[in-house]
């Protein structure tokens, strides 16, 4: 009895989303729409052959899905970031080639045949592999997001930059192939090392800027990867081709690209990106260092600025991304009213570890105004905090590791703005 109540409940709701999708249609059927009555070019004569695109690039309607930079923010092009278009994509995995790029020296051209990767230092056997040796180790696959520690960084003080791509797309998720970085470290044999708890490794690039990083031993012996392959194909030159350091869930600084060089040391270097840059000022004005993993983060990314509400009021589609360097998304909440009342989202699929998350909010929106957020909340039972509670622990002179919650102010005509409720 009541399975049929609630069977006849749903069915009755599901027509009354039917007939929403109706009105729309039937109104344009008053009038003969030669889209379906007349031929159209592309059925009057023939497409492109198989080889017109050797290499597919996106068909030029989706032109505007690229990545960009904001030119004030540094001085040039070389020294420099741009944005994924999260706006605009969906799912979670990060087509390379509008992943967001970060480089402190320029993207580098190097090539497999001059690809050297060199383990030296607390080690039994210093080696240097070439690119064929490492396609010798046994592989693993692995989808991770790689968040920029300054992702969010411009956002501190008030809202800034009007856009998800801009607020929030220092971030990419890609599925890895590559060799675990402990494989490597055990072929080199690390008895010289003696008690691992409290040895590091410096990694370091190619490239000019070198941008070495200090990794404790029980991170790089745990799910650190040298990765040669994303999203099924060689990275691009541009994420560090042919080579390139995988540290999941910790901040991007530290997965260094053409990756060179691997030392096994007694402590950390304290390399300039692990001082100068790479810590977090602090309210009294210290600094506190080693803020390696990501804390749990998410964003709508439509609506938002760059993605206005274009049809209405009626079915509307809320959707974001979430994430925590800690561990796997577990819930998700999306809020209307600036973070009064909140609504759990429906998450595209379970959360994996250190990787990107989807969530949507099916919602029958009233055309009035909203002050949209979402708060993620990963397994570790951390709730994504407000951008008042963080400003509370880090002051306002932080740049890096900005997870606080993010508002769109949507008007009734649909088009939305990055606005600060804190
Ligand atoms: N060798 C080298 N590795 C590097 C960098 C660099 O400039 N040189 N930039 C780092 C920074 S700050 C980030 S956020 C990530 C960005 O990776 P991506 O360019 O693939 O997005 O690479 C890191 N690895
Ligand atoms: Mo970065």
């Amino acid at each position: 009895m009541t399975q049929k109540t609630s069977r006849r409940t749903f069915l009755k709701k599901g027509l009354a989303a039917g007939a929403a999708a109706t009105v729309a249609s039937s109104a344009r059927a008053a009038t003969p729409d030669p889209l379906i009555t007349e031929v159209q070019p592309w059925a009057s004569g023939l497409g492109d052959g198989v080889d017109a695109t050797p290499y597919g690039l996106p068909i030029e309607f989706e032109d505007d899905v690229i990545r960009r930079n904001v030119e004030w923010l540094t001085a040039d092009t070389i020294s420099s970031i741009n944005f994924t278009p999260i706006h605009a994509l969906d799912g979670t995995i990060t087509p390379q080639g509008c992943a967001f790029e970060r480089h402190h020296s320029g993207a580098i051209e190097l090539s497999k045949q001059d690809y050297r990767l060199m383990i030296n230092g607390l080690v039994d056997r210093p080696l240097v592999f070439s690119y064929a040796d490492l396609e010798r180790f046994p592989r693993e696959n692995h989808v991770y997001f790689c968040e920029c520690a300054a992702n969010t960084g411009m956002e501190w003080a008030g809202a800034q930059l009007n856009g998800a791509q801009f607020t929030h797309g220092m971030i990419h998720n890609m599925e890895y192939t590559g060799v675990p970085l402990r494989t490597i470290l055990a072929e080199a044999g690390l008895e010289a090392a003696g008690d691992l708890a409290d040895k590091w490794v410096y990694v370091e690039g190619a490239d000019a800027s070198s941008n070495g990083r200090s990794i404790p031993m029980e991170k790089a012996l745990d799910d650190v990867l040298v990765a040669f392959k994303a999203n099924g194909e060689a990275l691009r030159k541009e994420h560090g081709y042919p080579v390139r350091l995988v540290v999941p869930g910790w901040e991007g600084n530290m997965w260094v690209k053409w990756l060179r060089r691997v030392e096994v040391m007694d402590g950390p270097v304290e390399s300039r990106e692990e001082t100068s840059k790479y810590t977090d000022t602090l309210e009294d004005g210290t600094s506190r260092k080693w803020t390696w993993a990501m804390d749990a983060k998410s964003v709508v990314t439509s609506p938002s600025p760059q993605a206005p509400i274009t049809h209405g009021k009626g079915p509307l589609v809320i959707t974001g991304l979430a994430w925590s360097g800690r561990g796997a998304i577990t819930r998700v909440d999306v809020s209307k009213d600036g973070g009064k009342s909140w609504e759990t989202a429906r998450l595209a699929k379970p959360g994996e570890k250190m990787a990107l998350t989807r969530f949507y909010l099916d919602i029958d929106w009233d055309g009035e105004e909203m002050f949209l957020q979402s708060r993620a909340i990963d397994e570790t039972g951390y709730v994504q905090p407000t951008k008042a509670q963080l400003r509370e622990v880090r002051g306002l002179n932080s740049i890096y590791h900005n997870n606080c919650i993010q508002t769109w102010w949507v008007r009734p005509n649909g088009e939305a703005e990055n606005v600060e409720v804190s």
